[in-house]
This record gives C-alpha cells, structure tokens and sequence, in this order.
C-alpha cells in the first residue's frame, strides 16, 4: 500500500466533480486550499458549506506518514483498535533517534544498535498492518515524503508539525498526533476546524544571495510564532510559479514555525518537472490532465482580499536574506541590519558551528548552493573558522550529491557529513562541552530554534537562516559577516569577497540511490507477531486510561502555574528523553521539567501542597497521584506550541492532571489534550492568570452539563480563605465532549471495535 498509484487515480477522478459541487454550496470563487478540503470531505460531511474558523468538519485524509519518536505511541494505539490492516497506505520513517557525533557510518550503525528494540518493534507492527517501513538512514520523514509520497491535491495527516513540509507540491498536509494518525489508519473520518485562510502573494523572483528560506524568515518575522494559529497559508502569484518545489516545500515545512495548520503552493511546471525528476512522470501525467482543479481560481488570485482572511504580499526581487533568532523563529533580521542586532544584544558574534541540512533545507538545490560556497572557499583560500555539518535529507540525495561530488567539496572545506537524519535538530547531537553551559552561538538551516533544543545547554544561540547563509558565516566564523557587502581574509591576508551561491534545482544526470532503505510490508500480516517485552524500559503496552467519574471535579491541586513560552519541548523534552517515546510511564519522567514555574521563575521547581516542600514536577505530581489527587496546570499564551508530539499531552493524563488552563493554545496539542481525554481550556478573561496563588484548591465546575459552546467554572480556593471564580471557555464538540467522558477517544474506538 506504499507507493500507491491505484490510489492517486481514485482520488483524481473524484477531484473534478467534488470540487464543483463544492462550488455550488459555497456560491463563489474557491482557493486552491478550498478545492483540496471540499474535495477530501468525509461522506458525512459531504455537500454542505463551511464557516472558516468555527465549523468543525470530517475529512478523509489519502495518506498517514510517521516518524519513529511519535509513531511509537500512534502505533502502539493503533494495535489496541482492533483492525487487521491499515485502512490508508501509511508509513513509518525512522529519523529521530540518531544521534549525531561522530559521522554518518558510525554513528548510525550505534544507533542501530541503542535502538535495536525500538526499531524491531517498529518494524513488525508496520509489516504486520501493511505499513511501509523506511530503516535507519533512509531519511527524514519530510524530505523521504516529498520524494516518493506527496501529490498535488492531496490531503496527508503525519505524525511531526513539519508534515506542511508536503505542501511544495500541492498537497494539503498536516501535522497530528498519534492518536488523530490511528483514527485514520482505523478506517474514521479526521476532524479538523474549518480553517482561516491567510494569502501571501509572492511577486518578482529571487535572485544572488537570497533563498526560499527567507521567505519564510521574513513571513514568520510578520505574523510572529502565533500569527498561523488556526489558518492555512496558501502561497501564489508569479513569484510562487518561479520558485522550484523544493523550495515551496521549505516553505511550507517551517509554516510549523507560525502555527499554521499547513501551507501549500499550487501545482505548477516547477512541480511537474520534480514529479519526473523524482521518478513519477505518471503523476505528474494525472496531474496535468486536472490541472485547473490543482491551483486557486484566477478570480481569486486577482482579488485575494475578497477570498482570503488575510492577505500578506512580498516582493521576491527585494526581498533580503534574513537570519532568525535566538531562541525563536519569529525573530526575523534582514541581514543588513543583522550585525548591529548582534552587537546591540551582546549576543556571541563568534560562531561555534554552522549546521546545514534536515527536513526543512536539504535538497539538491540548497547543497548545490551551499557547495558552492564551499568551492569558493577552497578555491580562495579561505580556511573556514567555525565547525560545519551537513545533514541530507535522504539517502538519495546524499547518494546523488555524493556521485556530483559535493559531498567531497565539503570536505576539503572540513565540513562532515552527518547520518541522514533529525540529528543536531532535535537535540540528538552529542556536542562536545555543551554541559559547561558556555555561551555561545550556533546558526543552522534548520526550522526550530528554542532555548536547549539543538545541544541541551540553555547559553546556545541558536539562529536560523538559508544553508547558503549559514555556510557563509561558518566560513566566516562571525555573525556580523554580511557576505553581501563584507570581504574575509584568506590565509594569504587578502581580502576575498564570496559570490553569489549557484546551484541547481535538480540534478543534470538525474537522482541515483543503491539502497533507498525502504522494506514493504508482507501481503498478509496476520502471523506477524509483534513482541513487546514485559520488563522492556523503551516499550510500554498501552493500558486505557479510566472514565470521567461522572460528577464536577473537586479538591484538585495546582501543579504548576507556567510563565511565558511553554512549548511542547518545555512540556516533554526530546534529546536524551526521545529513547522513551514508546514507554509512558517512563517518560513522564520529563513532564513540564523545561516549564518556568511563575511563583519562584525556577525550572523543575514546583510546591508540593502534601508536604510544602518544593520538588521536581514529574515527582510532586506522582506524589499527587499516589494520593489519589488530581490537579492542574496553568499556562500562559500559545501553551503547547511547537511539536505535534503528544507525549505531552499523555504525561499529564497519566500522572493524574485533569485540566490545562491557559490563555491560549496551539493547536495540535489541544487537539492532543482533548484526544487523551484532559480538560483544556482558555480563560475568558485572560487577565484572570494573574490571580491564581501558589497554594492554590481548585474546583471544576459545569462538567455534568459539559456541552459545546457552553462555558466551565473554575473555581480557585486561596489559602486565605478567599476564592476567585474562572469562566474557562473550551472549544468541545459533542463528540469531543464524548471522548472526555470516555476517557479517551481510543476508549469509544475500543467500545466500538
Ligand atoms: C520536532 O521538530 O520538534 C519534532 C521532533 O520533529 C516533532 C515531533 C516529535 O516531537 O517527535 C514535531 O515537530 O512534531
Ligand atoms: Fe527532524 Fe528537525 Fe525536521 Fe523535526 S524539524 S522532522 S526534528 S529534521
């Protein structure tokens, strides 16, 4: 059910007439983003008109793709629903759990051997229910996608926030927790809200230093890191068609960074011509004979402010490189005003390593263009100062860049090749030193930036920018070089100026692989056993999680009021926590350790109210769990950001929190705390944060009454004998008010199976 052309068809047959009779009942002009959701309505939804941003609706997503960090739990759910087979070709890519040190043999065949278990485990499950398996090395799950998996106009749910990444060609793809990916290989409709639609007209074309990357440097700059939340950005104009596919899907991978639910680009030549590079002619065949159903309607395009909910244009022949951050992604610097910026905050001008490569900037184009550089700098005479990585998305592109010879040019530059892999972007870098905490800058090509992430030391600055960018400035060893206006000194003292990178979109001679890594699944998997050792400290089975008891919640006790960014690496953090993603008691171990507690602005600090002393969280929640209390947990904006991992949404329903109020939400984890059976809500008034206390009990109220649209009362009982009632609204439906009641939404699939 892999590669599954038979499916392409089906889908593209049904385009056409779905998306007229989605014209009819929405009376007007439709974006390309429409076109795609009418056309994947599930058969209950089907027919009707939707209100963007409140109408929840069923689809029925083509395709489910998952990386090995989060397709543990999502398998591990699946197995308890009861089916014998996938109900839509799926796969699972193993990526994550690589760490990087030395270089991509040895540390891959390390990896190979920590995660023995995990990949066994993973491998039997997808050969058992008809899931394709990528191995270790492979690639990253978004760039193995692009390559093999994504069609234009079609609509895939995976298991990591970067999933979007699909949308450079065509597709509608978003990021979702295990537990939504099991509901769709389960055969069930997958819910989502009707999103808002935000346009960005892309004019003129690119040229010289700038890259794809800084497009969405510069959007995430204006619409900052909650600016997507609840919308699809859909890109278009003259200087969208000028971009190569690859490049849209940079795009739309980092869209993550903004919380949009996805982005996509329409299909176009440039999306053809990669279809055929990448081996599908015949898709790209299909698509051309749709082709008018694959992009927005011309009217729309020419008046976007009437279809869209907000429109944003920028101008790609003005538009400079940029460079993000620290420690977010919406920070966003021109590069001329860069320098300053690092002066200005004391930020280390010095730059430690310069890491290319990952799922959001690792094709043929972006290592042409970044060898490019590297050429020059051999060629010059420059010898590179900083320490430089280069992580290929997969191993056809490391195979091809490695036959042109790029991956030698690296090399005389000293740069090294990391195993095809997450690495260094998910905190699997074993970096030498990082644990004396030293402040210092890094600056890499990949998506994320938050404090810890890349090397778990808190001091690392960490920027993000174009792989064309980030090697300039490892040759440079400094940020304050703009390799646009400012010469380096080679080591025969001139002075050298770098020229604009070249490179290509594809390769001349086309891609090349010996072994791509994929393993297909048997054709029945019905004798299939799938072992999971009862004394295993990475694999866990699954035990469902008790029924609401029926009556409001009382008594319960506060675990800790978050101050500031709460992101899901704050709530359950990766790096050396990844190797328990498949065993749930074990990695609660890291619940809310990285969340700043708001009462003494301590990390990993919390009140334990049974006996007043303060202690780590996960330990003072298990303390409240072994007693039989629950609790809550506070947050403040865009609680959950980042990450489509719902570990950290399961954490706290394991150990016994009942709620998550906040004054907003990022939308993957809602999704994920409402699946799991938790309480997550908003305060009405947002102010109200403020007037919770330390010593806190706390009362829910207006659960036997729960129903959509309808506000709970959370009461806050303080110390001095005072308390503070809180309308806590919700976003529930019925039938998410069902999976509270159940326990879970696996609990009714069960009941149901
Ligand atoms: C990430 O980029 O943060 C990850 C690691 O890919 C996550 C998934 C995970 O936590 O396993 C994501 O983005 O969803
Ligand atoms: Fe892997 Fe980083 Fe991409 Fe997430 S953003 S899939 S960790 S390379």
């Amino acid at each position: 059910m892999a590669f599954d052309i038979e499916m392409i068809k089906e889908v593209y047959a049904q385009i056409p007439s779905r998306i007229e009779a989605a014209r009819k009942v929405v009376g007007k002009p439709l974006t390309l983003t429409e076109k795609i959701l009418y056309a994947h309505l599930s058969e209950g939804a089907a027919g009707q008109a939707f209100k963007r941003g409140t109408s929840y609706v069923d689809f029925q997503p083509d395709r489910v793709a998952m990386q090995d960090a989060t397709a543990q739990m999502a398998l591990l759910q699946f197995m308890q629903a009861g089916r014998s087979q996938v109900a839509v070709p799926s796969t699972v890519h193993c990526d994550h759990l690589i760490q990087a040190e030395i270089g991509a043999d040895k540390d891959l065949s390390k990896a190979k051997d920590k995660n023995k278990e995990v990949y066994d485990f993973l491998a039997s499950v997808s050969n058992k229910y008809g899931i394709g398996f990528w191995k270790p090395g492979a690639g990253i799950i978004h760039q193995v996608v692009l390559e093999n998996y994504a069609f234009p106009g079609g609509m895939m749910i995976g298991t990591d926030s970067h999933t979007p990444n699909a949308g450079g060609l065509g597709m509608i793809a978003i990021g979702v927790g295990g537990a939504d990916a099991c509901d769709v290989m389960a055969g069930l409709p997958w819910e989502l809200k009707f999103p808002k639609l935000i346009g960005v007209k892309l004019t003129g074309k690119l040229s010289g230093w700038t890259a794809a990357k800084d497009v969405i440097l510069k959007v995430a700059g204006i619409l900052t890191v909650k600016g997507g939340t609840g919308a699809i950005v859909e890109y278009f104009g003259e200087g969208a068609r000028s971009l190569s596919a690859t490049g849209k899907g940079t795009i739309c991978n980092m869209g993550a960074e903004i919380g949009a639910t996805t982005s996509i680009f329409g299909y176009d030549e440039k999306s053809a011509a990669y279809l055929s590079g990448t081996g599908r002619s015949d898709i790209a065949a299909l698509a051309n004979g749709i082709a008018e159903h694959l992009t927005g309607d011309s009217e729309v395009y020419a008046n976007p402010e009437q279809y869209f909910d907000q429109v944003i244009e920028i101008n790609l022949s003005e538009l400079e490189p940029h460079v993000n951050g620290p420690f977010t992604p919406d920070l966003a610097w021109p590069i001329s005003k860069f320098a300053a910026a690092v002066r200005e905050n004391g930020w280390p001008a010095k730059l430690d390593v310069g890491l290319i490569g990952s799922c959001t900037n690792s094709s043929y184009e972006d290592i042409s263009r970044a060898a490019s550089l590297a050429q020059q700098a051999v060629d010059k005479k420059l010898v590179a100062k900083s320490e430089y990585t280069i992580t290929p998305g997969s191993e056809q592109v490391r195979f091809t860049v490695a036959r042109d010879g790029f991956l030698d040019t690296f090399d005389k530059m000293g740069g090294v090749v990391l195993a095809n892999a997450c690495g260094p972007c998910i905190g699997q870098w074993a970096r030498h030193g990082a644990e004396k905490q030293e402040k210092n800058s890094i600056i890499t090509s990949f998506n994320r930036n938050f404090a810890k992430r890349a090397d778990g030391n808190p001091n690392t600055h960490a920027f993000v920018a174009s792989p064309e960018i980030v090697t300039a400035l490892a040759i440079a060893g400094d940020l304050t070089f703009n390799p646009l206006t400012d010469t380096l000194t080679n080591s025969e003292g001139n002075q050298v100026r770098l020229d604009e990178p070249r490179g290509l979109e594809l390769p001349t001679k086309g891609f090349a692989v010996e072994d791509a890594g994929y393993q297909a699944p048997a054709a029945d998997g019905s004798t299939v056993q799938v072992l999971v050792s009862p004394t295993s400290d990475r694999l866990q089975l699954l035990d469902s999680f008790a029924a609401w008891e029926g009556v409001d919640l009382t008594g319960l006790k506060l675990l800790i009021k978050a101050k500031g960014k709460c992101t899901t690496d704050h709530i359950s953090m990766a790096g050396p926590w990844l190797k328990y993603r498949g065993h749930l008691d074990n990695i609660s171990n890291n619940m809310l350790i990285g969340a700043v507690n708001a009462f003494n602005e301590a990390t990993n600090s919390v009140k334990n109210q049974l006996t007043g002393a303060y202690g780590e969280v996960p330990a003072t929640q298990r303390a409240y769990k072994a007693a039989g209390i629950g609790s809550i947990v506070v947050g403040d904006e865009n609680y959950g950001e980042g990450s489509s991992r719902e570990h950290a949404a399961m954490e706290p329903r394991f150990l016994g929190v009942r709620a998550i109020l906040v004054k907003s939400f990022a939308r993957i984890h809602e999704t994920n705390l409402k699946k799991q059976g938790m309480l997550a809500l908003t305060f009405a008034n947002p102010a109200d944060y403020d007037l919770i206390q330390e010593n806190d009990v706390i009362d829910i109220k207006g659960l036997t009454t729960f129903a959509p649209g309808k506000a709970l009362e959370v009461v806050f009982h303080h110390a001095d004998g005072t308390s503070h009632t809180v309308v806590a609204n919700h976003t529930y439906n019925q039938g998410q008010i069902e999976w509270f009641k159940a326990g879970s939404a696996l609990n009714l699939i069960k009941a149901k199976a």
